[in-house]
């Protein structure tokens, strides 16, 4: 049986979504779109080839028309969007944050640990990306002996234009803030925040952003985040281990459009992606199909992120939030059970 999957948001992951279900992902059907901007809705399910248009969130979850949900509306919407569709007893793919501060993730996992039902996947797709998991597996075998370091890279060509400092940490950072864990194998413990000269090509933020953090092994873990680099997406990740370094390649040699790297006219050139599309389209699909089978079966995919993974990363990224507002100070991330209360 085919499972009938709602999309909330016409964004820019919205519309990746939809043209992955256009591509054809087995056991699913995009059947609904729902946007604010029903105009916009309208036209992504035309596309798509859904047939139900609805202008809430909400009226999209209560419609009976749909059995699971894909929330990608801004990020202050998901967590009382993925509530909702976890009281209609629906399987959620909820775009990454789950929420911007930990009180709000917190909500979710209450609500979840009520209904006694786990229907949250939050959609940290790097989990998915062949290069991660490469990473992952060389780590699990120990035959690099341990790790003692990581280095992370990760850039943007331009900014959301409204985002601040602290949506760097907790839109764009919390993508490291969730892998390193996940790949180290122990959650972070301290966190400290800090910056030099920033860019004068944006006002609103603090760019670039440099993060040290400590895991509870005491593996330190630098992460720099530039949201307004220019010259491509590019994302990097080195792991300092004790008899190898392992990292994923340089970004251009991914890229599936432009595998190649091109000597001409004295210069050797390849493309960038733009965005975050290209670079984890693979992941992506990987995410969907693997989420389309698991919700099948009201179940989580393997190895994704859960609601409670999810906490973890916003209470991390608040954290470091509260570094930034008190000088770069180092702070101890509290533990969940705390914010749990
Ligand atoms: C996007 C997305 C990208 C990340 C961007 C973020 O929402 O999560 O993967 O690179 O910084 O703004």
């Amino acid at each position: 049986e085919t499972l009938r999957v709602g999309i909330i948001g016409t964004g820019v992951m919205g519309q990746d979504h939809a043209r992955n279900f256009a591509s054809g992902i087995a056991g699913g059907r995009l059947v609904a779109v729902a946007d604010v901007n029903t105009a916009a809705a309208s036209s992504l399910a035309a596309q798509a080839g859904a047939e139900h248009v609805f202008s809430s969130g909400e009226e999209l979850i209560d419609s009976g028309e749909v059995d699971a949900v894909i929330i990608a509306a801004p990020d202050r919407f998901h967590a009382g969007l993925t509530i909702r569709a976890m009281e209609r007893g629906l399987p959620v793919l909820c775009e990454k944050p789950l929420a911007p501060t930990a009180d709000e993730a917190a909500g979710v996992v209450h609500r979840e640990r009520e209904l006694g039902e786990s229907l949250v996947t939050v959609g940290f797709m790097r989990r998915f990306d062949p290069g991660y998991l490469a990473l992952k597996q060389r780590l699990v075998t120990g035959m690099d002996g341990a790790l003692l370091m990581s280095h992370s890279v990760h850039r943007n060509v331009d900014a959301h234009p409204d985002g601040t400092s602290s949506d760097t940490i907790t839109n764009s950072g919390i993508h490291e803030i969730d892998t390193i864990p996940w790949l180290a194998g122990s959650p972070i413990a301290h966190v400290q925040w800090t910056s030099g000269k920033g860019s004068s090509l944006i006002t609103k933020r603090l760019d670039p952003q440099f993060y040290l953090m400590t895991d509870a092994a005491g593996v330190l873990h630098t992460v720099e985040v530039q949201v307004q680099a220019q010259y491509g997406y590019d994302v990097r990740c080195e792991l300092v281990c004790e008899t190898a370094n392992v990292e994923l390649p340089r970004v251009p040699t991914l890229v599936e459009e432009n595998p190649v790297l091109v000597s001409k006219n004295l210069t050797a050139s390849s493309a960038y992606p733009a965005d975050w599309r290209p670079r984890f389209a693979a992941a992506y699909r990987a995410e969907l199909n693997a989420w389309v089978q698991a919700a099948s079966a009201k179940q989580i995919p393997e190895g994704a992120a859960t609601a409670t993974d999810a906490l973890r990363a916003t209470n991390v990224a608040n954290a470091l939030v509260e570094s930034m507002e008190r000088g770069g100070v180092q702070v101890a991330v509290p533990a969940i059970e705390e914010v749990l209360g």
